[in-house]
């Protein structure tokens, strides 16, 4: 197989979940890895076009169809469109004849914004907050001479699945402050504390978080992309060395996490969209076992 293939096979791995089933019983046209790059000319293709109908209500929070209704500006793509940042961390994506942002992967068997509430990127953050497995008399563990890591995983009410607590960039919010807003939301339910047990998780948060090293930026593999518009995020890991700083937090499922764990990294690790590969960047990064 020529280089091209191979690189398009790869991509095509970074571009699967975003080609399965779709929330909401609505199905893809199904697009095989060999078609997922828009530099394969395919006239067959016949993606389905799927907009959910709280996102077509439309929001301060989401964009209208400007398909279907000329908006009086249309979205500044590519760049920061007042507090909406449009760019991509894959660089500037095309933009179809009809005006709608192109993905910058490949083909997804959708067009439309489905899930999602903005055309073209939606960015989102997510906390890796990781400590060592310990044995009852504090000690790290090991497997096969390497430390091994825990982190905190919340349980996705969506679906299910287990994921990192991370959630979208709302207008005009920092990615840090998303960091430190969806963790207290979905990993100490700070929503539904009252106004002085939300101030000592907010002190907690600022302290934990106040060292993160980022281990990705980028397109994120997520069941809701379309052809026009996906999920990008900053992931940075947040780890407690000693296990005191985190130790002392009380994790409580909130927002839309059914249930929050500390779960042990290993290489059988199920997450949500392609969470574990942020998950292995946390292990290369820490020298852990996986
Ligand atoms: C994933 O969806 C991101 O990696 C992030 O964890 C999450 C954000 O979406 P919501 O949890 O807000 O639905 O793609």
């Amino acid at each position: 197989m020529k280089a091209s293939g191979l690189l398009r096979m790869a991509i095509a791995q970074t571009h699967a979940k975003c080609r399965g089933d779709y929330s909401g019983g609505v199905t893809r046209f199904p697009v095989p890895d060999d078609k997922v790059s828009w530099s394969v000319n395919w006239p067959e293709y016949k993606p389905v076009d799927y907009t959910a109908p709280a996102v077509e209500r439309g929001s301060a929070r989401t964009d209208t169809d400007f398909r279907k209704i000329k908006p009086d500006v249309a979205p500044r793509f590519n760049e920061i469109d007042g507090k909406v940042d449009r760019r991509s961390y894959c660089g500037t994506y095309t933009i179809e004849t009809n005006g709608v942002p192109r993905n910058p992967v490949g083909r997804t068997g959708m067009v439309g914004r489905g899930l999602l509430r903005r055309w073209g990127p939606n960015h989102a953050a997510d906390p890796i907050v990781t400590r060592w497995k310990r044995d009852s008399s504090g000690t790290v563990m090991k497997m096969a001479d390497k430390p091994i890591l825990e982190f905190v995983a919340i349980k996705r009410r969506d679906c299910g699945e287990w994921a990192i607590p991370g959630g979208m960039v709302e207008p005009g919010d920092t990615v840090s402050g998303t960091l430190k807003k969806e963790f207290g939301e979905e990993a100490m339910n700070s929503l539904e504390a009252s106004p002085e047990q939300k101030k000592r998780i907010e002190e907690q948060i600022n302290q934990l978080f106040s060292q993160g090293q980022e281990v990705y930026a980028g397109y994120v593999d997520d069941p809701r992309n379309t052809d026009n518009a996906w999920i990008e995020t900053t992931a940075v890991n947040f780890h407690d060395e000693t296990g005191e700083a985190f130790g002392k937090v009380k994790l409580c499922a909130g927002d839309d996490a059914g249930a929050v764990a500390w779960k042990e990294l290993h290489f059988s690790l199920q997450l949500y969209a392609n969470h574990i590969n942020f998950i292995k960047k946390v292990i290369e990064l820490r020298n852990a076992a996986f």
